[in-house]
């Protein structure tokens, strides 16, 4: 059998992360995918999202706050060491779901989760050789310019750290006007149109820092496209699956698992 694809969704607090990656589990599912999703947060709370292995069996944001008198984020920082140290049972918990894909939700602090050593390991123990990062823009940190280039640098930076391929998502789509989308979308494919406009909204820019900056960004990747989505409607998933899988696959599509026309 061959090696699942295994996806990663990052991104600030509130992205959409929980809420993109069940959708995408949901569409391929009716696509005819196996999907596992994995629930990395140990401080998810909600009872409408069901992930098929969740870290909180193992590890409790709650718990170890009432346990060593920690604050939420004292206790995200010792989870994160707790969760690198089971993190071979969740490992053996995905691999015996045995699915084409494994889509991999995690927490909700992405510094916790991009600077810290322990997310390495547990990147490393879980990503084979087919293994991508969805780094989510949350349409209300993008709606300025400035505010586009610092996701832009954080995508970098998450990119940088764990050396996996990436591929940026605008989520939440249907909360943006159709003349915002059409703005945030051109300044994700023509640097020139961003760089423009980030000096239209800074009255005196540091012209040198912002193209150097804009050099290191394009030199990095980091200016590739974007896919506008919707979890709420639906929208823009099957955009996001090839863009999966030119990353996994050089485009070629990998058979279904199962006839979704017999369910
Ligand atoms: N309008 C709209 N709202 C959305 C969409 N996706 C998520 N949201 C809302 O955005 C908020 C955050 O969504 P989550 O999916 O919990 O985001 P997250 O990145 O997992 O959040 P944390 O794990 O807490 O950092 C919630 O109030 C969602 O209802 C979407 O496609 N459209
Ligand atoms: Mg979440």
């Amino acid at each position: 059998m061959e090696e699942p694809g295994t996806v990663y969704f990052t991104g600030t607090a509130g992205a959409g992360k929980t809420s993109f990656a069940r959708a995408f589990a949901e569409w391929l599912q009716h696509a005819g995918y196996d999907a596992t999703l994995v629930n990395l947060d140990p401080g998810l709370e909600g009872s409408d999202f069901e992930p098929d292995v969740d870290i909180r069996e193992w590890v409790r944001l709650a718990d170890i706050q009432d346990e060593y008198g920690l604050g939420p984020n004292g206790a995200q920082v010792a989870a994160a060491d707790m969760i690198a140290l089971k993190i071979f049972d969740v490992k053996q918990a995905v691999q015996e779901l045995r699915s084409d894909y494994v889509l991999i939700d995690t927490p909700g602090q992405i510094e916790l989760f991009a600077f810290r050593e322990a997310s390495r390991a547990i990147v490393e123990a879980l990503s084979g050789d087919r293994s991508m990062i969805a780094f989510l823009y949350d349409p209300a940190l993008a709606r300025t310019a400035g505010g586009f280039v610092a996701l832009m640098m954080l995508g970098a930076t998450v990119e940088f750290r764990f050396r996996l391929p990436m591929v940026n998502v605008l989520t939440k789509a249907d909360a943006l006007t159709p003349e915002q989308l059409a703005k945030e979308m051109q300044w994700a494919g023509e640097p020139g149109a961003l760089s423009d406009a980030v000096a239209d909204e800074t009255p005196t820019p540091d012209a040198q820092l912002s193209s150097e900056l804009f050099r290191a960004l394009e030199s990095m990747g980091s200016l590739t496209g974007l896919v506008a989505t919707s979890a709420k409607e639906g929208t823009g998933l099957e955009a996001f699956y090839q863009s999966c899988q030119r990353v996994f696959g050089g485009g070629e599509d990998v058979e279904p698992s199962h006839d979704p026309t017999n369910e």
